[in-house]
C-alpha cells in the first residue's frame, strides 16, 4: 500500500484550499444579505420563509422592493460587507472556479498516487469503529488511529464525506440556481426541490462546512496543533520547533488576502469588476450562453405573489398615460437597423405572433417566482426593423430615473440594460405587455416589459419606452453595458 505521508501536492491544496473556502465563506454570506430569507420549493412568497437573517419588517400597506429588504453585514463575516452584491459574487465566482479546478487536481491526484487510501473506507466495520471512536471522544480521550493510516474511522468517513460528497453537494446547488441551467433543464431545479430548495440546501451546505471547520480545528488542536501542523506545512516532524511560527504565518497569509480583497472591493470596485468580472465572463460564456430557455410550468405552478424590484416612474406623464390605458405611450425602436419603428401598444398587440411562456424569474438577490407572461418574441420585432451588419447589443431604454424614482438606490439617472444580440434571439425572449393573461400591472413594468429566461432578473427592464441597437456600448453610461453595472457594479454576462 502508498504510504500514507504527506506529499508536497497535498500539502500545498489543503492550505489552497484553506483560502479558497474562507473566500466562499464570506463572499457567500454576502450574497445572503441581499435577500436574507431562505424557502422552500420554487418561489420566495412574503412570509413563507423558513429562516430569516434580517429584523426587518416590510411595510404591508405600501409598496416596498427588494431592495429595501437587503441587509448590510460586517465585513468580519461577509466579503466586502455593507450591501456590496455585486462585488459578493465577483469574489464567489472567481473563487468558486481557483476552487473547482484544486479541486479537479486533488482528485487526479489523489487517485494517481494511491492517497485515496487515506478517505476511501476498505470494510463497513468502519461504521463500527466510527461509533466507536464517537464514545471515546465523548469519554475526552483519543481514539486508536486505523491500522497503518494517519486517521481514526470518524475522521476518515469525515474526510471522506467532505470531500466526495459535501464539496460536490455545494457546487450542484450553486449551480441550481443558474437562470441558464434551470432555463435549460428544469428538471434538474426540481431535483432539488424547487430553486429556492436549492438555495437552501446550498445554505445548509455552508452551514455543514462551517461545522466541519469548526470540528476540525478543534481536532488539531486536541491531537497535537504543532506535530500535525508540521506534517501539513513540512511534510515532516523533524522541525517541530518551526511548525508553530509556519502556521501562524501561513493563517496570517490568508487573512491578509481577505483583508486586500475587502479593502480592495471597497475602495476600487470598479478596477475588481473590471478584473475579475473579464475572467468570469469568459468562462461563464462559454458554459452558459449556449443554453436555450425551455421553460414551461404548469398553470397550476404558477406563483401567487410575485415580489417587486424597482420602483415605477414618479411623473404625471407616466401616471396619466397610466390613467389612459397607456394610449400615449409609444415605443421607439431603432438604432443601427434599416427600418426604425414605432409603435403605440395597439400595434404592438397586432403584430401577431403573441407568444406565451409559463417560466421562472430568478432575482440575482436570490429570491424567485413563476410567472405567465405575453407578448411579441423580440425575434419578430428583429424581423421588423433589420438590425445592419454593425449592430451587436440591444439597449433597453426605460421612463424610470432612478434618483428621481427611488432616492434610496445607490445611483441616479435613466434606468437602462444592453443584452447581446444572440441572446436576445433566444426564443423565450419577449416584450411582454401581459402578465398572467391581464395587462402587465404598473408595478412589474407596464406598459411593458422585456422577458430573457436565461437571464438574471435584473437584465430584463420594466417601463421600457426606447430600444436602440449598437455596435458597443463603452461609450454609454459608465461604460459596463447597464445602469446595474455601472452603478452597482454587477457583472454583464448574468446567467448565474
Ligand atoms: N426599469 C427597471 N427595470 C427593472 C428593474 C428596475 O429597477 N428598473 N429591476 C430589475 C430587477 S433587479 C428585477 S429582479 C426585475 C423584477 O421584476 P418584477 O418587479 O416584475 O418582479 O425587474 C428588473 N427590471
Ligand atoms: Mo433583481
Amino acid at each position: 500500500m502508498t504510504q500514507l505521508d504527506y506529499p508536497a501536492w497535498l500539502r500545498i491544496e489543503h492550505w489552497v484550499n484553506v483560502l479558497f473556502v474562507t473566500l466562499l465563506i464570506r463572499s457567500g454570506i454576502e450574497i445572503l444579505g441581499t435577500h436574507p430569507k431562505l424557502y422552500r420549493g420554487y418561489d420566495s412568497k412574503p412570509g413563507s420563509e423558513w429562516a430569516r437573517f434580517t429584523r426587518k419588517t416590510m411595510p404591508t400597506d405600501k409598496l416596498y422592493d427588494t431592495l429595501d429588504e437587503e441587509e448590510s453585514y460586517s465585513a468580519i463575516i461577509s466579503l466586502p460587507g455593507h450591501k456590496n452584491l455585486g462585488m459578493g459574487r465577483h469574489w464567489h465566482f472567481i473563487t468558486v472556479i481557483g476552487w473547482i479546478l484544486t479541486g479537479i487536481s486533488y482528485y487526479i491526484l489523489l487517485f494517481a498516487t494511491g492517497q485515496w487510501h487515506r478517505y476511501i473506507p476498505y470494510s463497513w466495520s468502519i461504521f463500527s469503529d466510527a461509533w466507536n471512536d464517537m464514545l471515546t471522544y465523548l469519554s475526552f480521550k483519543l481514539p486508536p488511529l486505523l491500522p497503518g493510516q494517519p486517521l481514526d474511522a470518524i475522521q476518515k468517513l469525515t474526510y471522506a464525506g467532505v470531500i466526495f460528497i459535501l464539496a460536490p453537494f455545494l457546487i450542484l446547488t450553486g449551480a441550481a440556481q443558474s437562470p441558464a441551467i434551470e432555463a435549460r433543464f428544469p428538471w434538474y431545479v426540481r431535483l432539488w426541490g424547487g430553486r429556492q430548495g436549492a438555495r437552501s440546501l446550498h445554505f445548509l451546505g455552508l452551514l455543514a462546512f462551517i461545522a466541519f471547520i469548526a470540528v476540525h480545528l478543534m481536532m488539531v488542536g486536541l491531537w497535537g496543533w504543532i506535530p500535525l501542523n508540521a506534517l501539513m506545512i513540512f511534510g515532516h516532524v523533524r522541525h517541530l520547533s518551526w511548525a508553530l511560527p509556519a502556521s501562524l504565518t501561513l493563517i496570517a497569509a490568508i487573512v491578509m488576502v481577505h483583508v486586500a480583497a475587502t479593502i480592495w472591493s471597497l475602495r476600487s470596485p470598479r478596477t475588481v469588476q473590471r478584473a475579475l468580472g473579464s475572467i468570469i465572463s469568459y468562462g461563464r460564456r462559454q458554459l452558459l450562453r449556449p443554453m436555450t430557455s425551455r421553460q414551461n410550468y404548469a398553470p397550476s405552478q404558477l406563483s401567487t405573489e410575485h415580489r417587486v424590484n424597482g420602483k415605477p416612474p414618479d411623473t404625471d406623464e407616466y401616471k396619466v398615460m397610466a390613467v389612459h390605458d397607456f394610449l400615449d405611450w409609444k415605443l421607439d425602436v431603432g438604432g443601427l437597423v434599416e427600418n426604425p419603428r414605432t409603435f403605440t401598444l395597439a400595434e404592438l398587440r397586432a403584430l401577431g405572433g403573441k407568444q406565451t411562456q409559463r417560466v421562472m424569474h430568478n432575482c440575482i438577490q436570490g429570491w424567485s417566482s413563476i410567472g405567465e407572461w405575453s407578448g411579441v418574441p423580440f425575434r419578430t420585432m428583429i424581423d421588423l426593423v433589420k438590425p445592419l451588419p454593425q449592430a451587436r447589443h440591444v439597449c433597453f431604454l426605460t421612463m424610470q430615473d432612478t434618483g428621481r424614482d427611488e432616492p434610496s438606490a445607490e445611483g441616479a439617472g435613466q434606468f437602462y440594460e444592453i443584452l447581446d444580440l444572440d441572446l436576445v434571439r433566444h426564443p423565450q425572449c419577449l416584450l411582454a405587455y401581459e402578465m398572467n393573461g391581464q395587462p402587465l400591472p404598473i408595478k412589474h413594468g407596464a406598459p411593458l416589459r422585456l422577458r430573457i429566461e436565461n437571464q438574471v432578473g435584473f437584465k430584463m427592464a420594466k417601463w421600457i419606452e426606447r430600444i436602440e441597437f449598437i455596435s458597443g456600448y463603452r461609450g454609454i453610461g459608465e461604460g459596463m453595458g447597464g445602469w446595474r453595472e455601472d452603478n452597482v457594479f454587477y457583472d454583464k454576462d448574468v446567467a448565474i
